[in-house]
């Protein structure tokens, strides 16, 4: 029996909520075979099986990216798949509180800056010999308009951003002349399990996003797609993108409870 030809690789980080998901969503209906990353181990079962829909090879591991050692040993056991990794979405990330640096938890910086920098590296470390060696890969980073505007209860979370903007930068200089492009996805408030998680409930999470519309995790995908999607000799370097009712970091317009 003649085996199907092996269709591009790209692997999702955070594939098991929000922007990852949609992103493997997208990516699948594209004709990418997958390999998705996150720590829920049922989420992330549960999308392999709808993307088989797709015709496409579904992998993914359950993973906390802060775990070093768990890190190199995923590393080691797939190298063979990493090894062929075409597209590197670095989406999985995090911010933890709102609390000034003088009252914020050390831990919480910890866990942002191992998730949203350390692993991001680490990651794109390792699929960026087989990308060199063929001479073609995109690499899509999801900043964040935090790492350009910083705001009061957020000095971490942005910095984090503006490692991932910095980040990308480098690697675009570092790669020039071996064809691989470098994206840096910047979004301003996308409704996803973002706000739960770093103000702790969903109550919480509902009032950031009241009486305005935000961004879904869909529209950043979109994005993502159409940056892979640019014909080789184009590198979609930035790409900020607000909800129409952001203006800024801290502008928002909320309609009163009548409409307007
Ligand atoms: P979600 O909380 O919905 O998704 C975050 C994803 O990251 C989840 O899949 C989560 O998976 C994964 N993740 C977090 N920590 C770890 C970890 N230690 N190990 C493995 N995976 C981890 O939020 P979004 O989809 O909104 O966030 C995706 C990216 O978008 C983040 O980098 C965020 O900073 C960025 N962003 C979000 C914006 C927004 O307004 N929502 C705006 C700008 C940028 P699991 O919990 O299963 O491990
Ligand atoms: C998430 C957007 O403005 O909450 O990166 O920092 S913001």
């Amino acid at each position: 029996m003649v085996k199907a030809p092996l269709k591009p690789l790209a692997l999702v980080t955070g594939a098991s909520s929000g922007i990852g998901a949609a992103t493997a969503r997208q990516l699948a209906k594209a004709g990418y075979d997958l390999f998705l990353v996150a720590r829920r181990e049922e989420r992330l079962k549960a999308l392999s099986e709808e993307l088989q829909s797709h015709s496409v090879r579904v992998q993914w591991a359950a993973l906390d990216l802060r775990d070093r050692m768990a890190l190199e040993q995923f590393f080691s056991s797939k190298a063979e798949a990493l090894s062929r990794v075409e597209v590197l979405v670095n989406n999985a990330g995090l911010a933890r509180g709102v609390e000034k640096v003088q009252e914020a938890e050390p831990r919480d910086w910890d866990e942002m800056l191992e998730t949203n920098v350390r692993a991001l590296l680490a990651f794109t470390r390792r699929v960026l010999p087989g990308m060199t060696a063929r001479g073609s890969g995109h690499i899509v980073n999801v900043g964040s308009v935090a790492g350009r505007w910083v705001y009061p209860g957020g000095a971490v979370y942005a910095a984090t951003k503006a490692a991932v903007k910095s980040i990308s930068e480098g690697l675009r200089m570092d790669l020039i002349g071996t064809g691989i492009r470098v994206t840096n996805v910047e979004p301003g408030m996308v409704e996803t399990e973002f706000s739960e998680v770093r103000l702790g409930s969903k109550s919480a999470s509902d009032r950031v996003y009241a009486r305005m519309q935000p961004l879904k995790a869909e529209d950043i995908a979109d994005t993502i797609l159409w940056s892979l999607q640019r014909p080789a000799h184009v590198n979609i370097q930035e790409i900020v993108i607000f909800p129409t009712d952001q203006a800024a970091v801290g502008q928002v317009h909320r309609r009163s409870s009548e409409g307007e």
